[in-house]
């Protein structure tokens, strides 16, 4: 195997003899396989000539590529079986259509054996692609997309889609076996961040079903009941649990990223919401064991789980592990969530884990009702500046950098929030300037662009660029979702990102080269440094 897609790949550069994050071998080949095929699939669905005989309907094959290439996203699903099944639907989907004279090799490519996939690493994993630049625009673009379809899934789960989206996967999934230039395949990642913005927009929308956020107080204790604990992002999963174990007892908390719904006022209707348990993914093999009930995964990020709660694990959506209960979907949209809430009757009340209150739901729309007295602390001189510390949280230690990040800031700087990295300093009580919260937390990491609307509306009203505002960007980054925000970000305009606390391996020097270049993309250091590059000090 050879992987390198996520922040904590093994030595910086690429996790060889198993995942550090757990994954092995023969399911990262398998992911491996799953992506070559795709890319077999987009060739032939888009290099079609005129009047070929094509599937007429795609809905449920668009559907189906989108939750398989979620599938493949770090920690979403270490389940070997479920990827052949996917490698098994991709190639049938492929082979709908007509081979094309002269097409790549690759496009019809059928394993021989099991042996075939997770010995043949180099000929249909990223390495097979021989040129450093190459590979290395294809896998920013590959995981940029990877980003896409996951929160592609949340938006249409919520009856938001859009066939540009679906057809740019396809077109970047398509390149894999295309002949371009290094300027063409650079034009494509770009594009792949405009196509974020359109992403992040639709699923805020999309969002919008539940409400607009309001900044809201999160009880972080227990009660006296058993629960439920659901963490991932999809709030359509929450919803319905949330109906489904209404009279039955049995309490529900949200996790991680999922915190953001108890700031949305349809959520907040449910009294057997009780409020959120925990800090942020990284932290669950201490965290879990305490709860006592068991845990609803709906997306990423899924930590192997040790024998002591293994049998407490369900999964649903693109999520997946060996032995853990799967909940599918059924055919009108539905899950039955039965087996889930009856394991939940017999479990204990969660252990109290004694952590204080946090504060959420600062989306575009809240922060800029508060627009006009935050200008007033800008003229005031009240508040100097602002630093968007967005993105995720990890493992390693040197991720305590955010934390010493956050306490250095002068007592007049606001930090702008999403995603789980905020987990890091959310509970430093930093205080408020005059009413608006030293932290301001916008929900999940798609909620970065709530981020950048703020930005760009401030700018607007003070009639400057936004890369002219008090705003800084230290980014902190784990898996392919920030890889999309990232490159939305940079389609967005911004400019100086500081990125941390390493860049992703797949970078060559070339391909940072550029990114310094044109858009001041900029490693993070230590505090004392950062904070003067980014102007704080
Ligand atoms: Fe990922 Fe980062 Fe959103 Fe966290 S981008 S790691 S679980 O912030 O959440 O999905
Ligand atoms: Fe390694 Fe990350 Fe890939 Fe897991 S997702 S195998 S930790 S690079």
């Amino acid at each position: 195997m050879f992987c390198q897609q996520c922040e904590e790949t093994a030595r910086g550069l690429g996790c060889t003899a198993g995942g550090v994050c757990g994954k092995d071998n023969d399911t990262a080949c398998y992911q491996d396989a799953v992506n070559f095929a795709l890319s077999g699939l987009a060739y032939r669905k888009i290099h079609q000539p005129a009047g070929a005989k094509v599937p007429a309907n795609t809905v449920k094959q668009d559907k189906d590529v989108v939750a398989i290439l979620f599938a493949t996203l770090t920690n979403v699903n270490f389940d070997k079986e479920r990827f052949k099944t996917y490698l098994k639907t991709i190639i049938s989907y492929r082979d709908a259509y007509p081979k094309i004279s002269g097409e790549p090799k690759q496009c019809s490519w059928i394993p021989a054996s099991e042996e075939d996939i997770v010995h043949l690493e180099g000929g249909i994993g990223l390495l097979a692609i021989e040129d450093e630049n190459e590979r290395s625009l294809f896998s920013l673009l590959l995981f940029g997309l990877k980003g896409m379809c996951a929160y592609y899934s949340h938006a249409e789960a919520l009856g938001k889609t859009d066939p540009e989206i679906v057809s740019f996967i396809y077109k970047g999934l398509a390149s894999r076996f295309e002949k371009h230039s290094i300027e063409e395949r650079t034009a494509l990642v770009l594009e792949c961040g405009k196509m974020g913005v359109k992403m992040l927009a639709l699923l805020d929308e999309a969002n919008k079903h539940y409400g607009t956020t309001a900044i809201t107080k999160v009880h972080c204790g227990v009660g006296t009941k058993p629960g439920i604990l659901v963490t991932g992002h999809d709030l359509k999963d929450l919803e319905m649990l949330l109906e489904q174990t209404k009279g039955t007892g049995v309490d529900v908390y949200t996790h991680g990223e999922m915190l953001i719904a108890h700031a949305h006022p349809d959520f907040a209707k449910y009294d057997n919401l009780i409020g959120n348990y925990g800090t942020s993914w990284a932290n669950q093999k201490d965290e879990f064991p305490k709860f006592g009930g068991p845990i609803l995964f709906t997306t990423n990020c899924l930590v192997p789980p040790p024998e002591e709660y293994r049998k407490k694990i369900f999964t649903t959506g693109s999520v997946g592990f060996a032995g853990a209960v799967h909940i599918p979907e059924k055919a009108d949209g539905s899950k039955d969530f039965s087996e889930i809430i009856a394991m939940a009757k017999k479990c204990k009340a969660p252990q109290d884990l004694k952590l204080t209150d946090i504060t959420t739901g600062a989306g575009h729309d809240a922060v800029l009702a508060a627009a006009p007295k935050i200008l007033q602390l800008i003229n005031e001189k009240k508040i100097k500046r602002f630093v968007v510390m967005a993105g995720c949280d990890g493992r390693h230690k040197e991720r305590v950098y955010y934390t010493e990040f956050a306490k250095a800031l002068p007592k007049d700087v606001i930090i702008l929030t999403a995603g789980c990295a905020k987990f890091r300093y959310n509970r430093l009580d930093l205080g408020d300037i005059e009413g608006i919260p030293r932290v301001l937390d916008a929900g999940q990491c798609n909620d970065s662009y709530s981020l950048v609307v703020i930005a760009l509306e401030l700018a607007k009203v003070l009639k400057t660029d936004v890369n002219a505002l008090p705003l800084s960007f230290n980014i902190a980054w784990y898996e392919q979702k920030a890889i999309l925000v990232f490159l939305t970000l940079l389609a967005l305009g911004i400019k100086d990102i500081m990125i941390g606390p390493n860049l992703p391996a797949c970078v060559s020097p070339d391909v940072l080269n550029t990114l310094v270049k044109q858009f001041g993309v900029q490693p993070n250091t230590t505090v004392e440094a950062d904070m003067k590059t980014l102007h704080i000090v």
